[in-house]
């Protein structure tokens, strides 16, 4: 079993955490960040180069968010890896920027999926007719709004309030703890293939959409160049739908995180949710080509 062949329980991803901050300890911090509904305990990873600046640009990688979409984790579980193992290769990164990735937001939802229901979505939390909320609809920028809903068993069910998820107050947190230094903002999702950038909530255009579309065109291709697979770019409202209260408008909108991209990877299998385990490595390698490229042009950019 690897990161490349299998996808990780949530115990296994904690466990791959710990092993490498021991034995990479001068690269990489892990850090509890807090709990989830259920007690699970969540941890961020910190990858540096080893020189401890403290006001060096951040790149925050989240993935999971949605318990469902498993090729998302295993993806933050590569990037990882990448930067951890190939760190000489990767150097053009960590000498300019520090990483914190935090690779399953949703854990409760994650162990749903692979124990009880497969295509579940939401957190975990208890409801009075349903349980769990839409983290991606629970940030508190134009929360509530279009392309959520207020009924507690739709899928899109924004919660009874903002932030109203311990997973989505973690992410509030960190963004909040990086918040000047973070130049990057990247969440993994799946599936379909696109790199949506803000805003999601409205069809108009952010002032620094020229930013944005450059940073997710660096990203598109370098994967059609690598492995021919196409990616659509743009604003999430104008290439997919119109959905308030996802993290990544919050962090653009509130933290002043300058590059926010929703990034959708490759579908796969029955639903498009799980590709079997024997299509992780292409997914991974294919989606860290155009993680890096990105983040690449970020560093070039700020
Ligand atoms: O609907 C979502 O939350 C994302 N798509 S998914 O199929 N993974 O559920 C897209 C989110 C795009 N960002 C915003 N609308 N803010
Ligand atoms: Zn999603």
């Amino acid at each position: 079993r690897s990161i490349l062949n299998a996808y990780y329980r949530f115990d296994e991803i904690n466990k791959y955490l710990d092993e490498l901050s021991q034995k990479y300890s001068k690269n990489v911090q892990v850090e509890e960040v807090g709990k989830s509904f259920e007690g699970r305990t969540i941890k961020t990873i910190r990858i540096s180069n080893g020189e401890q600046k403290a006001d060096k640009p951040v790149i925050f990688l989240d993935a999971g968010i949605h318990a469902r979409e498993w090729a998302a984790p295993a993806t933050a579980l590569y990037t990882i890896q990448q930067l951890v193992e190939n760190s000489t290769v990767n150097s053009d990164i960590l000498d300019n920027v520090d990483f914190i990735v935090l690779p399953v937001v949703n854990p409760d939802g994650y162990e749903y999926t692979h124990e009880k229901e497969r295509l579940w979505r939401k957190t975990r939390s208890s409801g009075e007719r349903c349980d769990g909320v839409d983290g991606n609809r629970n940030f508190d920028f134009h929360w509530a709004e279009v392309g959520s809903s207020h009924r507690e068993c739709d899928e899109i069910y924004h919660g009874k309030t903002a932030f109203s998820e311990p997973e989505t107050q973690i992410v509030r947190e960190i963004l909040e703890k990086y918040e000047n230094r973070c130049k990057f903002y990247l969440t993994l999702h799946t599936y379909g293939n696109y790199l949506l950038y803000p805003w999601g909530y409205t069809s108009d255009l952010p002032e620094t959409v020229a930013d944005l579309d450059e940073v997710s065109q660096a990203g598109a291709a370098a994967i059609r160049k690598a492995t021919g697979t196409k990616y659509q770019v743009g604003t999430s409202t104008n290439v997919l739908y119109a959905a308030a209260g996802g993290s990544d408008n919050y962090a653009f909108a509130v933290n002043k995180v300058p590059i926010s991209i929703t990034m959708e990877l490759p579908g796969g299998g029955t639903s498009g949710f799980n590709p079997p385990p024997s299509k992780i490595e292409h997914i991974v390698t294919e989606s860290w080509t155009g993680i890096r490229a990105m983040v690449l042009k970020v560093i070039e950019k700020y």
